[in-house]
């Protein structure tokens, strides 16, 4: 299906993704299939979390059009682009067959990939970086359920703003996390500690996922990338011909709004009733504690690290 906007898909050399999350109520899997017709790659980096298993032991939500997005990964695959997959958490059990090759898809625990300019990038889920997850997992599971909810009210939100016709798409997650205090601390922290452990392996840049928030930025000399997710932001990276990166947030066209460096626009507005429900969080320490999990969709069921 091609739109008239874009007759053809874009040429990239490589596509990232992370987060896509394909089981569950939460992939956009219609979106990212809109994504992937506009683009075109060399390369495919799937940054972890891309299936959740761990979701899925508690009820499976498959739609056609999440089966459409792994017919499309395959058949990359299968025509040439190189496609390599690096598990997340939710996602670990592949982290078994790590080095295996499966249907022209190779699994690595982490990759190094030397951009058009020679920019040398380790890509990583993630979750290894993630204190929450590693070691208090009781708080990440409070979080789960408070995620969740707000993605299934955003949904509601989404409903009822096309019903009012009122175009684009408003994220209530993404709200929540510029606004609360912790969840803001919680992203610096898991930045600072990615960040930190590129460094020890003398890469320039890092691309990882893991805490659904997408970012690119310079950090003495090091650039961060973070893929985002498929579930509220639906955003991806991609890299250039020349291989300049790119942090694309997808609204089923490419928009010049979000690029290096600069963060997402903010929404123009802002319903009340999501001021209200961020109003609404008592201020106690293990809600406080639990609120950074707004960003990790389904953590971690099972042992976490690598
Ligand atoms: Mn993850």
């Amino acid at each position: 299906m091609k739109s008239a906007e874009h007759p053809e898909p874009l040429k990239v050399r490589s596509i990232f993704m992370s987060d896509i999350h394909l089981g569950t109520r939460g992939c956009q899997a219609d979106r990212l299939l809109d994504f992937l017709r506009h683009h075109e790659s060399d390369n495919l980096f799937l940054i972890g979390d891309i299936v959740d298993f761990w979701a899925m032991s508690r009820g499976i939500h498959w739609t056609p059009a999440q089966n459409t997005v792994v017919q499309k990964i395959l058949r990359a695959a299968r025509k040439g682009t190189q496609v390599i997959f690096v598990p997340g958490n939710h996602d670990e059990a592949l982290r078994e067959y790590v080095g295996i090759t499966f249907g022209d898809i190779r699994l690595e625990h982490d990759y190094i990939h030397r951009t058009a300019d020679g920019r040398r990038y380790l890509l990583l889920h993630g979750d290894e970086y993630d204190q929450v997850t590693r070691y208090h997992r009781w708080v990440a599971v409070i979080g789960d359920v408070a995620y969740n909810v707000l993605v299934r009210i955003n949904g509601w939100l989404s409903r009822a703003r096309r019903r009012l016709g009122i175009s684009g798409y408003w994220s209530l997650a993404g709200y929540a996390k510029r606004k609360v205090k912790t969840a803001v601390s919680f992203i610096f922290d898991f930045e600072d500690s990615v960040i930190h452990g590129a460094r020890e392996r003398g890469v320039d840049g890092v691309i990882c996922g893991h805490i659904h928030w997408a970012s690119m930025r310079e950090v003495d000399g090091l650039t961060y990338v973070n893929c985002g997710d498929w579930v509220d932001s639906c955003t991806a990276i991609v890299e250039h011909l020349d291989g300049r990166l790119e942090l694309i947030e997808w609204r089923g066209h490419r928009s010049d709004a979000l690029r290096a460096g600069r963060p997402a626009a903010p929404p123009t507005e802002i319903p009340e009733l999501a001021e209200n429900a961020l109003a609404a969080i008592p201020d106690s320490p293990t809600l406080s504690a639990a609120i950074p999990q707004f960003l990790l969709r389904r953590p971690d069921a099972g042992n976490s690290g690598r």
